[in-house]
């Protein structure tokens, strides 16, 4: 990719198109297998279930699923706290139903990548509890630490002031072992100890394990907390130097400290290299497609930037952008949209792709927090971004945030709240089960009981109503899904830019193919625009797709010098000549 900004006035992206693999401009779908399809009846979803419903993706025109963790777990982090990686969970199915699913979806052409989460395991590990009874080949598996000696007290305390991301000390007492271990996260998910070989290469046999069984990549979970500083530098864990933020709740909270010593430390990118040489080199023995990586990561820009690959060794194909997601919100204007937009497609290295995701497992509903009726003129952003797109799941349909009180609250982030905050915290509203027809339960499962409660509006709010109905949420996106097979959408250059505080304007052109032009109206009221005086369009233009609110319908003809985009409104328009 290369970029030029002509005159301060549009942005110009050139795709220089490469040879090109199927992961580049693909649709992926983020399927939270728990609340995706239950097919026995327990309330939970499970892997026959995503077998069953595979059809109905390849049907919207996904490309690739990216599958939320399905390995054998206590579910204390539901299924981040992996008990064995090479098992599936029984509340999930078996390896003969994982392997159907995996045949299924070899049938019908969609992709399968796996969650990988490297960091840690389940406290229920076999290698954990091996590591904890001082096994000799277990030993090192994890971080253990005999704690320091308060000088005050004269007491045993934690050895270092980190804090976990679920609040309190990343420091857990254990009694069998007489020795603290780490947790970056919840108590019942130990830290992977990365700095002993054996580990490493433990977690590469379990990538070459699940490539063995037909798995397309990787999404790799929590990668910036992979290495803590090396204790060899030091007598101690040093304690990390306070963050002073004053929105930060209190000293027990993961803000209260700068995460120098836990997080991004430079052996990462190095691990991250290994995973894709590991990768490549499965795809060179075995053959078929390439295999491929999305790599998890809130941290900088130039961090994220760094997973891409250092110019001599490659990273991951996806550093997700989390730069877009978390600084673009319901009060972002015009001119930030195009900003953060730009910033990426400037920084990334050249022949890589850019991504675009605003919704997961982790954040409240796309629609919750831009407003349902933003929801197609976000979806059109996405899809209409050079690159790849990332759904998950239920944000087609514009699914929204369902309120969960604190007695049914279950996500170990909230839990470790209270009454008063955990709401902010939980990760339980975006995570409720699939409203897939109007039928009890929302379709979801024939049980009268689901592991989390099913959305009150299923019955007007479903993927079958809106499959059925002449306009949906899931129509629109269906549109921007075929579209995106276009030249012009693979390859063509993008010319971008914010008209004021509400619009943004942009162009998908590649050389010899049709020239669409995308306008998206953040206002509260309708605007009409000269699009003739920023694009070469001719008198007319003929709509591809709009939002369900705009005044144009698919097909309709407009005048392009007196085009009006509606409140809340995106529309996708292409030339006629
Ligand atoms: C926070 O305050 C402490 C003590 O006042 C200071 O030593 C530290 O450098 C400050 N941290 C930051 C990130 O400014
Ligand atoms: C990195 O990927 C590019 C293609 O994107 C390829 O041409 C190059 O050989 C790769 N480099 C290494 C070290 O594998
Ligand atoms: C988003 O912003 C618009 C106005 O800019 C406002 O009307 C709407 O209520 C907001 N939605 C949410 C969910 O905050
Ligand atoms: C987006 C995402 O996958 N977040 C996960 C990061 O890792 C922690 C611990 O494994 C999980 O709790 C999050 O869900
Ligand atoms: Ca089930
Ligand atoms: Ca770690």
């Amino acid at each position: 990719m290369r970029v030029l900004t002509v005159a301060g006035v549009f942005a110009v992206v050139l795709s220089l198109s490469s040879a090109s693999q199927w992961w580049e401009n693909g649709n992926y779908y983020q399927i939270y297998p728990r609340s995706f399809r239950d097919s026995d009846g327990d309330g939970i979803g499970d892997l026959n279930g995503v077998t069953e419903k595979l059809q109905y993706l390849k049907d919207i025109g996904i490309t690739a699923a990216w599958l939320s963790p399905i390995f054998k777990s206590p579910m204390v982090d539901f299924g981040y706290d992996i008990a064995d990686f090479y098992q599936i969970h029984p509340e999930y199915g078996t390896m003969e139903d994982f392997e159907r699913m995996i045949a299924r979806a070899k049938e019908i052409g969609i992709k399968i990548i796996l969650d990988f989460v490297p960091n840690h395991s389940s406290d229920k590990s076999e290698w954990f509890i091996k590591s904890v009874n001082g096994d000799p080949q277990y030993k090192d598996y994890y971080i253990w630490h005999n704690g320091r000696i308060n000088q005050q007290t004269g007491e045993r305390e934690a050895p270092s002031n980190w804090n976990s991301e679920f609040r309190y000390s990343a420091w857990e007492w254990n009694e069998i072992r007489q020795q603290y271990y780490l947790h970056q996260f919840a108590i019942g998910q130990p830290d992977l100890n990365y700095r002993n070989p054996a580990v490493v290469n433990e977690m590469k046999n379990v990538m070459r394990f699940w490539l063995a069984k037909g798995v397309s990549g990787f999404r790799i979970d929590a990668v910036p907390y992979l290495f803590e500083v090396d204790l060899d530098r030091y007598n101690e864990y040093p304690d990390e130097p306070l963050s002073n933020d004053s929105d930060c709740p209190g000293p027990d909270d993961h803000c209260y400290t700068q995460h120098i010593y836990t997080q991004d430390q430079q052996e990462t990118y190095d691990m991250v290299y290994q995973w894709r040489e590991l990768v490549d080199e499965f795809h060179a023995e075995h053959g078929g497609d390439q295999r491929f990586l999305m790599t998890e990561a809130y941290t900088s820009f130039e961090n994220i930037m760094k997973y891409y690959g250092d110019g001599i060794r490659n990273g991951s194909q996806v550093p997700f952008n989390f730069d877009f997601l978390t600084s673009i919100n319901n009060a972002s204007k015009a001119t930030e949209y195009v900003e953060h937009i730009e910033k990426w497609m400037n920084a990334m290295p050249a022949g890589v792709s850019a991504n675009w995701v605003l919704g997961n497992h982790d954040n409240k509903r796309v629609a919750s927090r831009f407003g349902v009726q933003r929801i197609d003129l976000i979806n059109i952003l996405l899809q209409t971004l050079p690159g790849l797109a990332v759904t998950y799941n239920g944000e087609e349909l514009g699914m929204t945030d369902v309120y969960i009180s604190w007695e049914d609250t279950v996500d170990p982030n909230a839990c470790n709240s209270d009454p008063q905050h955990y709401y902010d915290r939980s990760r339980d509203p975006a995570r409720t089960p699939y409203q897939w027809d109007a039928s009890p339960m929302a379709g979801f499962t024939y049980a009268d009981h689901t592991w989390l409660p099913v959305s009150a509006d299923y019955k007007t709010n479903n993927a079958l109503q809106q499959l059925r109905a002449p306009q949906s949420h899931l129509q629109i996106f269906k549109t921007l899904v075929r579209l995106r097979q276009e030249p012009s959408f693979r390859t063509g250059e993008l010319k971008i830019k914010a008209l004021d505080d509400d619009v943004i304007i942009y162009s998908r052109q590649a050389e010899g193919s049709d020239l669409y032009v995308i306008v998206l109206n953040l206002g509260s009221t309708a605007k009409t625009l000269e699009l003739t005086k920023q694009f070469s369009l001719g008198a007319e233009a003929e709509v591809i797709t709009s939002s369900l609110q705009s005044r144009y319908i698919n097909g309709e003809t407009v005048k392009t010098s007196e085009f009006v985009a509606d409140a809340n409104v995106g529309t996708v328009l292409v030339a006629l000549n």
